[in-house]
Order: structure tokens, then C-alpha cells, then sequence
């Protein structure tokens, strides 16, 4: 603390020269205006509803932005924002593109993104990358990798939210589908890595899930999970060019034996097979084909519909799930009790389902 003595010290210091002139002007207060109407420019939700719905992307964006946030104010702006774009979302095809790390899921999105939109399709492209807080989305990086993709102005690419659980990534990503739908894009794109749960979330918000895979050494189904066969609606074997066409073909026929073995699938469907080259853009229009005849077969036995109530209801219940669990753990009596209590439980003083319990009581106290 300086004393009011010291103080006009300082004052009448013969180092401060400028002491008892006003500081003139430092910035030119036409400047000041446009910085501020820069930073004004939160705009409300109605405004960004308007924007959206009218195709703005830069509204979107910022409307994915508010959804993305951790701030309570801007959840319940972007709440404002759903609710009103919902009765406008809907309209879309949506699908899911999944594959291991180096497959070419984003050179095939690419490929397919620039097939679509030369069609005059408007394509979105979502991802579900829980990783993206670490790497900062894969997306991200990939943008380079979409470079036709990204100049195109009928396409939008929006890498993953970040955020610490996959569910929390996936509902962000669910919620933004029906703000890009409402914007005008009717072919959605939700790309997720072939690793851990992600999967599971994506086929839970799309229409059509589509399995990325290149061919092996030989075996093709080594190591690949039952559970992601189940999922897809097509497996398209990438790089078939060059050398690597023979095999792919091969690996394409072992599929599809495999595929076989799988019962029928709810939504009358048979999963098909088939190669690309992502790179030389071949296989690519047969690929909308099949999403064509899915989508045809599945309108006409109303799966298409039940599918998008049934996901609904999934997300209602996934969302209950996910808030609720955040709380509990936020809550800070459960906070301060849940170290001690898992010490507890390891030293077999109490047994977990009683310490549950009791922790449980405490929240709701
Ligand atoms: N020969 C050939 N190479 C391809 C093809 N598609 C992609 N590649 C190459 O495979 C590598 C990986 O492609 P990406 O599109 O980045 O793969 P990705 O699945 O998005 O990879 P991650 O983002 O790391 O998960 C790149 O070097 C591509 O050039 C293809 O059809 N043929
Ligand atoms: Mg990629």
C-alpha cells in the first residue's frame, strides 16, 4: 500500500514529468465505438434463430459455440435457440462415418462431402471426437485435409466439441445436428474415430452408419469389434487403388460372409459391401446409392421414423443420465466426502453399496 504521503511524492517527482496534465486521448474514441460494437456483438437469441434460419453460417457457428460453452448463460440461450430451430430441423439425411485412425475417413469425406454438394447438396460435417481436448479435435487438422471441402460454400465442417465425457461431446454434437439442419444443410455428416464408445453415440443420432476399413494381411476381421459390425449399415473398403485393388476386393468378400452371420437387422435392411478409393474418388457415387436405397426401403417401412422417436427418447434419457451424474459429483458435500468414502470402502471399514448409500442420502438431503 502506498501512503498518501509517498503519494504525492510520486506526484511531485521530478521523474514524473507529465504529473497534473491530463493524459490526453489514447484512443480515438470512433475507435472505441467500433471495438465495443464488435464486442457488443452477442447477439440475442432471437437474432440468432433469425440468422440461422435464414442460412447464416457465421449464426450457427455461434449458436454451436453457445452450445459448446460450460456457462450456465449461455446454455440457456442456446436452449432458446433449439427449441425454436427444432421445428425446422429434421429434414436431413444423417450419417454416420467411422474407421480406425488412418483408414481415410476424412479423405472419403472429402470425396463424398464434394460428390454431394456437386449434386446441390448442402453438407454439414460433425464430429464426435472425445480425444479433441487433448489433441484439440482431429477435425481440426484434417481441415487441411479437406481443402475442397472447406472452400466450398454448401458445405460447413465443424470440428468436435471439446469437454471431459463422451457423452457430454456426443449431446453437444446431437444438438447441433438440428441447428445445422435448421440452417439449411440436409445431408449431415457425423465422423467419430474407431476407438472406445464413440461409436455406440454416433449410431445413436444417425440415420445411416457407415464402416470405413482398409484391407489387412490377410485376415480381415482380426481384431475388430462384433459390436461395430452389428452397427454398420454398409462396410466400404477404402484405398482400393493401385496394388491394393485385388485385396480389397478379397477383404470386401470376407465381409460380407461375415456380414451374413449377423441376424436381420430391425430395420429390414441387409448391410452391403463394397470398395472405394477415397483419393481417386472412385466408389464414391455407389456409395450414396446404397444411402439412397436405405433410406427408400426404410421410409417406406416407417424404421426411418420409429429410429429418429427412438433416439430421441435415448437422448432425453442419456441427457437425465449425464446431468445428474455431473451434479452429484459437483456437489460439494459429495466433493469433500468422496476421498475419505473411497478409503473407507478400500480398507473394508464400510461396503460400497453402503457407502453408496449413504453419499446418495447426503445429495438429496
Ligand atoms: N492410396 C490411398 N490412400 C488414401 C486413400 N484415402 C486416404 N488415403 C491416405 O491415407 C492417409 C490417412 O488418410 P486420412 O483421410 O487422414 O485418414 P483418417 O481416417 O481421417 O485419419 P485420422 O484423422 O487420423 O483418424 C493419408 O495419407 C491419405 O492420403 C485412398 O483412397 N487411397
Ligand atoms: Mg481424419
Amino acid at each position: 500500500m502506498i501512503s498518501v504521503l509517498e503519494k504525492d511524492k510520486i506526484k511531485y517527482s521530478a521523474l514524473q514529468e507529465k504529473a497534473g496534465i491530463p493524459a490526453p486521448e489514447i484512443f480515438s474514441p470512433s475507435v472505441v465505438k467500433t471495438i465495443q460494437k464488435f464486442r457488443r456483438i452477442q447477439p440475442s437469441s432471437e437474432e440468432l434463430v433469425n440468422g440461422i434460419l435464414s442460412g447464416s453460417i457465421t449464426a450457427l457457428s455461434r449458436a454451436i459455440t453457445l452450445i459448446e460453452s460450460t456457462n450456465p448463460d449461455h446454455l440457456a440461450k442456446a436452449n432458446e435457440v433449439i427449441k425454436a430451430c427444432l421445428p425446422h430441423a429434421n429434414k436431413s439425411v444423417r450419417v454416420g462415418i467411422t474407421g480406425v485412425p488412418g483408414v481415410g475417413k476424412s479423405t472419403f469425406i472429402e470425396a463424398f462431402g464434394k460428390y454431394l454438394t456437386g449434386m446441390g447438396k448442402k453438407v454439414a460435417v460433425l464430429a464426435v471426437d472425445p480425444s479433441s481436448t487433448i489433441s484439440h479435435g482431429s477435425i481440426l487438422g484434417d481441415k487441411t485435409r479437406m481443402e475442397e471441402l472447406v472452400k466450398d460454400k454448401n458445405a460447413y465442417i465443424r470440428p468436435s466439441a471439446s469437454g471431459e465425457t463422451l457423452g457430454g461431446v456426443a449431446r453437444k454434437t446431437r444438438e447441433s445436428i438440428s441447428l445445422c439442419e435448421a440452417c439449411g444443410f440436409d445431408t449431415i455428416i457425423i465422423e467419430t474415430v474407431g476407438v472406445g464408445q464413440s461409436e455406440t453415440a454416433v449410431h445413436s443420432m444417425v440415420d445411416f452408419f457407415l464402416l470405413l476399413k482398409i484391407s489387412g494381411a490377410g485376415d480381415e476381421l482380426q481384431g475388430i469389434k462384433r459390436g461395430i459390425m452389428e452397427m454398420a449399415d454398409a462396410i466400404v473398403i477404402n484405398k482400393a487403388d493401385g496394388d491394393n485393388i485385388r485385396k480389397a476386393k478379397l477383404a470386401k468378400s470376407e465381409f460380407n460372409r461375415a456380414l451374413h452371420l449377423f441376424p436381420a437387422k430391425k430395420s429390414g435392411w441387409t448391410p452391403t459391401t463394397s470398395t472405394c478409393s477415397a483419393i481417386n474418388q472412385d466408389g464414391i457415387p455407389e456409395v450414396w446409392a446404397t444411402i439412397e436405397k436405405f433410406l427408400e426401403l426404410t421410409k417406406t417401412n416407417d424404421y426411418f421414423y420409429t429410429k429418429r422417436s427412438e433416439q430421441n427418447e435415448y437422448w432425453l434419457m442419456e441427457t437425465i443420465n449425464e446431468q445428474i451424474k455431473l451434479r452429484f459429483y459437483n456437489h460439494p458435500t459429495i466433493q469433500s466426502l468422496l476421498d475419505s468414502t473411497k478409503k473407507a470402502v478400500q480398507n473394508d471399514e464400510i461396503s460400497p453399496f453402503a457407502a453408496a448409500q449413504l453419499l446418495l442420502k447426503e445429495y438429496f438431503k
